[in-house]
């Protein structure tokens, strides 16, 4: 059994209790999910859990509660010692996966995470604009990012590498580790406090899980070699999991997503905040730093003081942030047609039938 507090709860969702004292009812922080049924761990233990009917019906279109999100349990639990989730607690951060495909729905990745770790590989892992991106999701997941170079041991210029790294992430630490070697781990276990969450997000076989294992100081997840041909992980983990570190703090692991969408500019003046503080010196306010005639971001660049690598970089990130959310936003218009063409349909055949009688 856990106080509430080492499970990571306190003031933020205490004050969305709805009696004055709490008493009547249980919080439990989501665990793990797998397909509907939820692991869920409150201040008696740990148990399963389902939504109430209710919660599921008007989920339906929202974002289903996901790990690390705080619900509100029902009393009793059901016969079978299933308890029944009758709320969500607003989130602190959110982090959820790109609105991949037709899907509209959030998949919530990481809820009420405090700190994500951006795992990428010294390998043939190692991209500067997937840490970009990543780092761009984070930030406007509210969550704060730190980025972790891991297999320092097999890498010749990790020196090099962090160089380039924190000239890319500007106020984000940097830490070089090697997970397999347990080495550096010290380092990145002071960042983790007693009630935090930390969230590891990076591609397949970038050694997320033996990170976790690095800092539980046993082997209890899954990990697996990564494929001689090109370096790609194989997908080893395929579920979330919030784990309770030995020491305080708690950490989930997640499954490699090698391609993180985003879904706007949301985060992206965080990552480049050089480029948005120019950006304050532009003649126009709404300006693209394109054609604009007295622009302060492409004087930066054509004087040097602006490198034009990083300024290619921010305008394809913007460039691929635009494309995406105009896709969503087409994909939701064209939703909401669909749900009024059926709406309509019903008024006409409720006018037809009012029509039949007297
Ligand atoms: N050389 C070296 N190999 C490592 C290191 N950390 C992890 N590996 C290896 O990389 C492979 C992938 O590690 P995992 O921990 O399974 O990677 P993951 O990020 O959890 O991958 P998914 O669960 O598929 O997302 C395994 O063979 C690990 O032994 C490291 O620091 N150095
Ligand atoms: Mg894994
Ligand atoms: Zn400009």
């Amino acid at each position: 059994m856990h106080a509430l507090s080492e499970l990571g709860f306190g003031s933020f969702f205490e004050q969305q209790l709805q009696s004055s004292d709490g008493s009547h009812e249980t919080p439990a922080r989501v665990a793990a999910e797998h397909r509907g049924a939820y692991e869920v761990w409150s201040a008696a233990g740990s148990g399963q859990a389902r939504l109430c009917g209710r919660l599921r019906r008007e989920l339906e279109d929202g974002s289903p509660p996901g790990v690390g999100d705080w619900v509100i349990l029902e009393e009793p639990h059901d016969p079978d010692g299933t308890a029944v989730i009758e709320r969500v607690l607003d989130r602190r951060t959110i982090f959820t996966r790109g609105a991949a495909g037709r899907e509209t729905r959030q998949q919530v990745i990481a809820a009420n995470v405090d700190l994500v770790f951006a795992v990428c590989g010294l390998d043939a892992d190692f991209n500067l604009r997937r840490i970009e991106r990543y780092l761009a999701r984070i930030w406007a997941s509210r969550a704060r990012p730190v980025v972790i170079l891991n297999k320092a041991d097999i890498c010749d210029d990790t020196g090099a590498r962090i160089a380039e790294v924190e000239r890319h992430a500007v106020g984000v630490q940097v830490h070089a580790v090697s997970a397999l070697q347990r080495e550096g781990i010290g380092e990145i276990r002071a960042e983790i406090r007693e009630g935090m969450t930390v969230a590891l997000v990076g591609s397949s076989g970038a050694g997320k899980s033996t990170l976790v294992n690095a800092l539980l100081g046993e082997e209890r997840m899954r990990t697996g070699a990564v494929r001689a041909s090109d370096g790609r992980g194989r997908h080893v983990t395929t579920h979330r999991q919030l784990v309770l570190l030995p020491g305080g703090g708690l950490l989930l692991d997640t499954p490699g997503m090698r391609e993180l969408q985003l879904l706007d500019d949301e985060g992206i003046d965080d990552v480049f905040g050089e480029i948005a503080e120019l950006a304050a010196g532009c003649r126009f306010r709404d300006c693209k730093h394109e054609t604009e005639p007295g622009c302060a971001v492409k004087e930066a660049v054509e004087s040097g003081s602006l490198d034009s690598d990083r300024f290619e970089h921010y305008r394809k990130l913007v460039r691929e942030a635009r494309a995406n959310q105009l896709r969503h936003d087409e994909h939701r218009r064209r939703q909401a047609e669909r749900v009024w063409g059926q709406l309509s349909d019903e008024v006409a055949l409720l006018r037809k039938w009012k029509g039949g009688k007297p």
